[in-house]
């Protein structure tokens, strides 16, 4: 009887997978992922000299994972970029990069890669101390155009393909959490925007001229909401409204409206270029000003779910509590949202057609033809 069931169990999953996204073909060809922990699905995993804090390979991570595998998602279960892949018809994000063999590289071009690694940002410099060793958004843009131009030598629909695909990117929290942290009294917070917003520029140029057309981009959230942040806002007094760190907050509302009109300015340079940006801060605004969200069911705001402590801001790992109810949970670790707010997130990039997405979402984005 034992076995029926299980027979039984798995026709029962295998319905549901096909209901959830085996049915159609997906709605892009390809996805590419590039940014931080937001969307790492593990490629740190494969960085030696990347310290222990920068990873996720480690229980409790992947606890609600299938077989609760640490994979390397900063992430109970999928993260942003799965989620956004599932609303596009695949099972989840692309594989990280660096788990492919050197062989596979360029047949995994026709479905997706990922060149996210979990502390980068849009300078260079980014946790390169903190983290020890990163893939640099210089070096994930690299990585994708050196293997497009390879693509492009072997395979005669490949160009058409990168136009079709979705290029999916979530970075800059980084550069602003180590900016913030900077207590110096002449910086110049406009200057150090304005230098992250022209890296950001010029990342996208570099993967336009490899043939990339559709640009799905998420700001910086209100960074100085995570629990991490609050203990660091409860050190310094610098209180906002939310409770949250008042200058992290403050570089991630200001971020917003250059990264948008850098976006709205590179249509105009980049023939064919089409993008859909998320407002983060509004989508995190919406939570926060209303401590309910029952809609959401985000009853836990300001504690991670996996940590001890104030704010449970200890970082993550066997030995420390886990919550019980994580979908009432905002955040998971002491930096990193729930699989149950990336979902929401994911949802709101892919369908919104309010505040939360500009000019258009991710589904019109994927759907329109040039
Ligand atoms: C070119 O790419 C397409 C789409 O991935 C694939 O179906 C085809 O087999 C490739 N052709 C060659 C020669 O590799
Ligand atoms: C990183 O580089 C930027 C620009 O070159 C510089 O302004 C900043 O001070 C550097 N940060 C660190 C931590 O070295
Ligand atoms: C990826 O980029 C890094 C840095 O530019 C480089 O060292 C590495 O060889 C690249 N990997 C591949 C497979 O192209
Ligand atoms: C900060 O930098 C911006 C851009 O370079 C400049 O226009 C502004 O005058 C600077 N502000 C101060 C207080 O130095
Ligand atoms: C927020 O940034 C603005 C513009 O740089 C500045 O005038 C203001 O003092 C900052 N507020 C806080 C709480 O850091
Ligand atoms: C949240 O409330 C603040 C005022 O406290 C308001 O400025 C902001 O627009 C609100 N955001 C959303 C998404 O409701
Ligand atoms: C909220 O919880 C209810 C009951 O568990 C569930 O049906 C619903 O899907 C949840 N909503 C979201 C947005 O996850
Ligand atoms: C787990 O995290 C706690 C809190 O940061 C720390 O004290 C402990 O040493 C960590 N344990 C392991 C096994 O890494
Ligand atoms: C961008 O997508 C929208 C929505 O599908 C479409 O109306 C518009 O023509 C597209 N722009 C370009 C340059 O492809
Ligand atoms: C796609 C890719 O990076 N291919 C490389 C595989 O390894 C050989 C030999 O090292 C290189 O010549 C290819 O460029």
């Amino acid at each position: 009887m034992a076995s029926r069931g299980g027979a039984f169990a798995f026709v029962a999953l295998c319905l549901l997978d096909l209901a959830l996204h085996g049915a159609a073909e997906p709605l892009a060809p390809a996805m590419f992922v590039f940014g931080d922990s937001t969307v790492d699905v593990g490629n740190n995993n494969y960085l030696k000299k990347c310290k222990i804090e920068c990873k996720a390979d480690y229980p409790r991570y992947g606890v609600d994972y299938p077989d609760q595998a640490p994979t390397g998602r900063f992430s109970n279960g999928y993260n942003l970029a799965d989620q956004l892949a599932q609303l596009l018809g695949f099972p989840e994000s692309p594989p990280p990069f660096l788990s492919l063999p050197n062989d596979s590289l360029i047949p995994q071009m026709s479905k997706g890669i990922s060149f996210a690694s979990g502390g980068s940002g849009l300078l260079d410099n980014t946790s390169s101390h903190a983290c020890g060793e990163v893939l640099s958004m210089t070096n994930q843009v690299r990585n994708f155009t050196s293997l497009a131009r390879q693509w492009k030598i072997e395979n005669q629909t490949a160009a058409d393909l990168v136009t079709k695909s979705l290029f999916f990117i979530s970075v800059g929290s980084n550069d602003l959490f180590e900016h913030a942290d900077i207590t110096v009294d002449n910086r110049n917070d406009t200057e150090f925007l304005q230098l992250l917003v022209a890296s950001y520029s010029s990342y996208l140029k570099d993967l336009h001229r490899a043939g990339a057309k559709k640009f799905s981009v998420v700001s910086p959230s209100l960074l100085g909401c995570c629990p991490s942040q609050r203990l660091i806002a409860q050190e310094s007094k610098d209180f906002d409204k939310y409770g949250c760190f008042g200058s992290a907050n403050n570089l991630s509302k200001q971020l917003y409206p250059m990264i948008a009109s850098m976006l709205h300015d590179l249509t105009l340079e980049l023939p064919g270029m089409n993008y859909s940006l998320g407002d983060s801060i509004r989508m995190a605004e919406g939570v926060f000003n209303n401590t309910h969200t029952p809609a959401y069911n985000f009853t836990v705001l300001s504690k991670a779910c996996c940590g001890v402590g104030d704010f449970g801001a200890s970082g993550c790992n066997s030995s420390v509590p886990l919550c019980q109810n994580r979908a009432n949970y905002m955040f998971w670790d002491k930096f990193h949202p729930t699989d149950a707010a990336s979902a929401v997130t994911a949802k709101e990039l892919f369908g919104n057609t309010g505040s939360f997405v500009h000019p258009i979402n991710v589904q019109q984005l994927v759907t329109s033809q040039p």
